[in-house]
């Protein structure tokens, strides 16, 4: 007997509703829930595979716990025992700042992951925090900071009214959206082109979504932020600067004009490799247009000046008054946001509170570059103890972060490491624990962080569809008792978190004079909080107290657990509006148009404008069917195209003498790896394009399908070195390598 049950899709940020079908326990099939107030019905090949991610034979059913030097599946409390002596053991002896924690994407993507990371680092009260967002949106949420005080306010474009939408570094046909989470991304591309609109794509190479636009340019890799600048001078040099109702909220737009003179379509022509005219005419359309929106992703942001780029593909949306308008660029309102308070001056946002211990990078959001995360733990300095215990939740930073070769060195040198991860890989292998999630099937779901980014205000909720397995452990119940186990309170009851949590945000709300349950009794807030679970019942707070909440009573109507219950397929919450100036925590209460720390890096941008390296350049890629690193032992989800090949363009391969299907070395600062050659078209001259998260070869693993094409892992060419300096994000794309055939290796490159 099959039955069906709503479970929103967690393999990427466009959160579609999908209906499984279920037999017994097992997760049989997977179809578009077409009466999902927010996918409709869109499902993709990813989606459909739900399935088959769920069951994978290789996810780990037991925690797993090294004796003498070998992994063996224990029991739960062996393990949390296990933790409880390791982390314990280093605090005590070296210090908070000695245990690191590393949180990787599929945080994001979990409730466990939004609602106990936040405790755990209060907890531990420790520095030495990485996350993936240091290889990823760091960029982002560092303009944002600047621009408008909160790194956290991602003005999102409004794909469904624009009349020009400019996708920059982003492939949303493949990855199917990024900090813009719409279902069906390459529908509403397809929409606003059938509504008369136009679509821009720059991207050095020809995407499926550079296929479907009315002008692609195939700029050079890493002088996006140059490019901008020059749209940015070309608006005003023509006159076409017009913020219109933004600006009695702007502060700083007297300084843009002197700050991006130099910045002429003609200087940045050659390093961008796209002609002065062209540049000219980006400018013009976007101030043209009824309604425009730029936007830009990871190849905007994981370059030598993503943060410059990140903060111009704003300005930008600024300067035509396309930010903050209906067709331009927005600011969601998610339902577990906190109650808006008044629009006036905050408190700023601050970068480089402290500093990286070995090569001193500033933190960012609180946080240090993934890519420090190696010699953060293989170098002894003055200034400090090294990390020696790590606390991994939903990373593989060996195949995510650069260098893998020395940071698998280094995990391998650390007193204690516990991985919460479904799989034994490249990165758990290392750990003295592993704490298995269970699969998504058996796991609530609710989106806090796409939510905040999503195309359309809209709130969903689906409680597991499958009942949890005997044996298994829900994620939002393991990392409450790897908090108690952390913190010193190990054998606590795992409750106890949600009610601190609980305690303290009602308590912090009754003393805000604009939150409607200002001056009430938290304690008895508390007691009305429904929900089974801890998790449900901090929702069902943030809900409450939120923007649509129902204020405990005060408004009736009003958003409650309950009443998302009763709506299984979601509740719509209306379009982007206009939401200025209430988002902004500027100390100005402005949105500040030149921040000094933007300001301090413009002559770095200048410098860029003469350098024209002659080499190749490496960029990445994703596939339709990928996910970073952990999908490729679904054999559904491998195979095809969706394979670990260096795309070389046709000109590049006869230069070298490199033949299509040929292994070719590559050689980059961080190390060597072999791929096999596609020559293609697709990428541009003077780039070739490896994906990312392959490298599967490593011993320890379980991983039976992927380690049978285990790939290169393209990170391997990397050391480290290259970062944004601002955000502290790694350089990932527009890195200088050599290509070498094989067979011929001593053949020189260049
Ligand atoms: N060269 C290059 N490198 C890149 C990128 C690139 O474009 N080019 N992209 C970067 C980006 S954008 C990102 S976000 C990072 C991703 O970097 P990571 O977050 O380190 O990598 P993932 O492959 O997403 O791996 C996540 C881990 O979470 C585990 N996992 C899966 N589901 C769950 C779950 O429900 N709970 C728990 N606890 N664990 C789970 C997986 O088994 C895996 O070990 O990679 C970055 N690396
Ligand atoms: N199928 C699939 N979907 C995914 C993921 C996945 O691995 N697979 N990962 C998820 C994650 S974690 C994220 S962060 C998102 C990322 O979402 P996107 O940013 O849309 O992802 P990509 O497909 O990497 O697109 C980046 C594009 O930037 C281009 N590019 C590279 N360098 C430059 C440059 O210097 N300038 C410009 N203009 N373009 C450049 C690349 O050619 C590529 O087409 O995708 C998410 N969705
Ligand atoms: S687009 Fe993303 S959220 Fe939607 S079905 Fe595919 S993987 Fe899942
Ligand atoms: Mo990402």
């Amino acid at each position: 007997m099959s039955r069906t049950a709503l479970r929103i899709c967690p393999l990427c940020e466009a959160t579609c509703g999908l209906t499984l079908t279920i037999e017994g326990t097992e997760v049989t099939g997977a179809r578009g829930d077409r009466d999902d107030v927010f996918s409709k019905g869109f499902i993709c090949p990813k989606g459909a595979s739900f399935g088959a991610v769920d069951g994978d034979p290789d996810r780990l059913r037991a925690p797993l716990v090294r004796k003498d030097g070998e992994l063996r599946e224990a029991t739960w409390e062996e393990a949390f025992d296990a933790v409880a002596a390791g982390i314990r053991t280093v605090v005590e002896r070296y210090g908070p700042h000695s245990v690191g924690v590393v949180l990787g994407n599929p945080n994001v993507h979990t409730m466990a992951g939004a609602l106990y990371p936040p405790v755990l680092l209060a907890g531990l009260g420790t520095r030495s925090v990485f996350t993936a967002s240091t290889v990823d949106q760091m960029p982002k949420h560092v303009s944002s900071g600047l621009l408008y005080g909160d790194a956290l306010a991602i003005p999102v474009p409004d794909l469904d009214h624009t009349d020009h939408l400019l996708l920059i570094g982003a492939n949303p046909l493949e990855s199917n959206g990024s900090l813009c989470t719409a279902p069906d991304f390459p529908g509403k591309l397809k929409a606003l082109k059938a509504r008369g609109g136009t679509l821009t794509v720059i991207d050095p190479r020809r995407t499926r979504t550079a296929k479907l636009a009315d002008r692609h340019i195939a700029i050079r890799p890493g002088t996006d932020a140059l490019l901008l600048a020059a749209m940015a001078y070309t608006l005003f040099e023509e006159g076409l600067v017009d913020p219109g109702e933004l600006t009695p909220h702007l502060q700083g737009l007297d300084e843009l004009p002197d700050a991006v003179r130099d910045f002429t379509p003609e200087a940045a022509a050659d390093a961008c490799d796209v002609d002065a005219g062209t540049i000219r005419v980006l400018a013009r359309e976007l101030a043209a247009a009824p309604t425009a929106a730029v936007y830009g992703r990871i190849g905007s942001c994981t370059v030598p000046h993503g943060t410059l780029a990140s903060w111009l593909v704003d300005v930008l949306n600024i300067l035509t008054g396309n930010l903050d308008r209906p067709g331009g660029a927005l600011f969601p309102q998610a339902a577990t946001d906190k109650t808006p308070r008044p629009a006036g001056p905050g408190r700023g946002f601050a970068l480089g509170r402290w500093h990286s211990r070995v090569s001193e990078h500033p933190e960012a959001k609180g946080e240090l570059p993934l890519s420090a995360l190696a010699e953060e733990i293989d170098t002894a300095t003055e200034e400090g103890e090294p990390i020696r215990a790590l606390i991994s939740v939903a990373a593989n930073p060996v195949l995510s972060a650069p260098d893998g070769d020395r940071l698998d060195k280094a995990l391998g040198s650390l007193d204690f490491m516990v991985s919460v991860d479904p799989y034994l890989n490249e990165t758990s292998r290392h750990a003295h624990v592993v704490l298995p999630p269970p699969p998504p099937s058996q796991s609530p779901h609710h989106d806090f962080a796409f939510n905040t980014l999503a195309v359309r205000n809209q709130v969903r909720y689906t409680r597991p569809a499958v009942p949890l397995e005997p044996g298994r452990m829900a994620e939002t119940e393991i990392l409450a008792r790897l908090i108690l186990a952390a913190t010193g309170m190990h054998g606590a009851d795992p409750s106890a978190v949600d009610d601190l949590v609980i305690g303290q945000t009602l308590g912090k709300a009754v003393k805000e004079p604009h939150a409607p349950v200002h001056g009430s009794d938290p304690h008895e807030l508390a007691a009305r909080l429904t929900g089974l679970t801890g998790p449900e019942r901090r929702l069902d707070m943030m809900l409450r107290l939120g923007p649509y909440g129902d204020g405990f009573g005060v408004r009736p109507d009003g958003l409650s657990l309950e009443k998302l219950l009763a709506h299984p397929h979601g509740i719509d919450l209306g379009p982007l509006t206009s939401r200025l100036p209430q988002p902004l925590k500027t100390v100005s209460g402005k949105v500040e148009l030149l921040p000094r720390p933007v300001a301090d890096d413009l002559p770095r941008l200048r410098e860029a404008l003469r350098e024209r390296a002659d080499g190749l350049v490496l960029i990445g890629r994703r596939h339709l069917r990928s996910n970073n690193s952990w999908m490729h032992n679904v054999p559904a989800l491998t195979g095809g195209s969706n394979r670990c090949t260096l795309h070389i363009h046709p000109d590049d391969a006869e230069r070298l003498g490199v033949r299509d299907g040929a292994a070719v070395r590559l050689k980059g600062a961080g190390g060597e790896v072999t791929a096999p050659a596609e020559v293609t078209d697709v990428v541009r001259p003077g780039v070739v394009s490896l994906p990312h998260g392959w490298g599967h070869d490593r011993p320890g693993t379980r991983l039976s399908h992927a380690a049978a094409d285990p790939g290169a892992n393209v990170n391997q060419l990397l050391d480290g070195s290259l970062l944004d300096p601002l955000s502290g994000n790694a350089v990932l794309n527009g890195v200088p390598i050599e290509v070498v055939p094989l067979a011929e290796k001593i053949t020189p490159l260049t």
